[in-house]
């Protein structure tokens, strides 16, 4: 009966005490083995490659900031008042009925910081959604208004230049279109997969898709932006230093979903002026090509021939 008692009693205070200091070290080296982790962009959002995703980013570690401080506060009083108020023997707890000042206190405390965490949002929100000018030394590029589809509700540069990229979502893959001065669409330069942009230069992104809804998203480069079956979406970017950046369609639009990945590489406006005069003639190249095989062939049919017949592997038993 004695060692029942001496069992069921509580421990001493002394080990109950070793077990709280132990388990506050413990948590105290998670946070710190973690806070390397978060440093790396573990917990917030990715950034260095477009001003907005900075903004983005400092935002969100203003909101995280408040939000732990939070968190810290009310846990502490929470675990303060069971440790302070826990079950004593004989003792009858003290009847409490409400607290007008503690009620009014944190009723206008959450206000207050609801009412400044919507300000400083506001205050960046412009810089996150409209794009800046492009650098003096960046790429040249027309007014957006005089591009080829272009729409009155994309988000423009103060001087109303950028480079305008057409970004395609299509299953699996993407298709990045670059239109030009003259009213033909089809002599474009297009790539897929890996976009090429000047440096220095405001990049404005209009964003479609033709088969299912996409999301396009290089998060270095920004937020999302929902690619989607007959509507336009628009983002942008400007990326001041040469450089690769990675990103993935950021909306489930099929079995092949993960592998609907998207680059874009940022090179030095002389060497993206290489890049799109040889794309261009390329393009051009092959579609003279295409137009003289085309004229041979309807050639051939005239004079009565199969101009495809020959180029067809023989089925067995021919
Ligand atoms: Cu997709």
């Amino acid at each position: 009966m004695n060692t029942m008692r001496a069992a069921l009693a509580p421990a001493p205070l002394r080990t109950r005490r070793r077990v709280f200091a132990l388990s506050l070290l413990a948590a105290i080296v998670g946070i710190l083995a973690l806070s390397g982790v978060a440093s790396a962009d573990f917990w917030t959002p990715e950034s260095g490659g477009s001003p907005q995703a900075g903004s983005i980013d400092t935002l969100y570690k203003i909101i995280l900031a408040v939000a732990a401080l939070v968190f810290i506060g009310v846990e502490g009083v929470l675990l303060y008042s069971l440790i302070k108020f826990r079950t004593k023997p004989d003792a009858v707890p003290v009847q409490i009925r409400g607290n007008t000042r503690l009620e009014i206190g944190w009723t206008l405390g959450a206000a207050v910081i609801l009412v400044v965490l919507a300000v400083v949002t506001f205050a960046m929100l412009d810089d996150i959604r409209n794009p800046p000018n492009s650098d003096a030394d960046g790429f040249p590029t027309d007014r957006i208004a005089n591009v080829q589809n272009a729409s009155a509700y994309q988000p423009r540069p103060p001087n109303g230049r950028a480079l305008n990229v057409e970004v395609n979502g299509q299953r699996y893959a993407w298709r990045f279109t670059y239109p030009d001065g003259d009213t033909n669409t089809l002599n474009n330069v297009f790539s897929y997969e890996t976009m090429y942009v000047p440096t220095k230069t405001t990049v404005a992104l209009t964003i479609r898709a033709q088969d299912v809804a996409h999301s396009w998203w290089i998060p270095a480069l920004g937020g999302k932006a929902d690619a989607i079956p007959g509507h336009l979406n628009f983002t942008w970017f400007k990326v001041p230093q040469p450089g690769v950046f990675r990103g993935q369609c950021a909306e489930l639009c099929g079995r092949n979903h993960a592998d609907m990945t998207a680059k874009v590489v940022a090179l030095e406006p002389a060497a993206f002026k290489r890049w799109l005069v040889t794309k261009k003639a390329e393009i051009k190249a092959s579609d003279e090509a295409a137009g003289k095989r085309r004229a041979e062939e309807s050639e051939q049919l005239e004079q009565g021939e199969s101009p495809v017949s020959e180029d067809l592997p023989k089925a067995e038993g021919e």
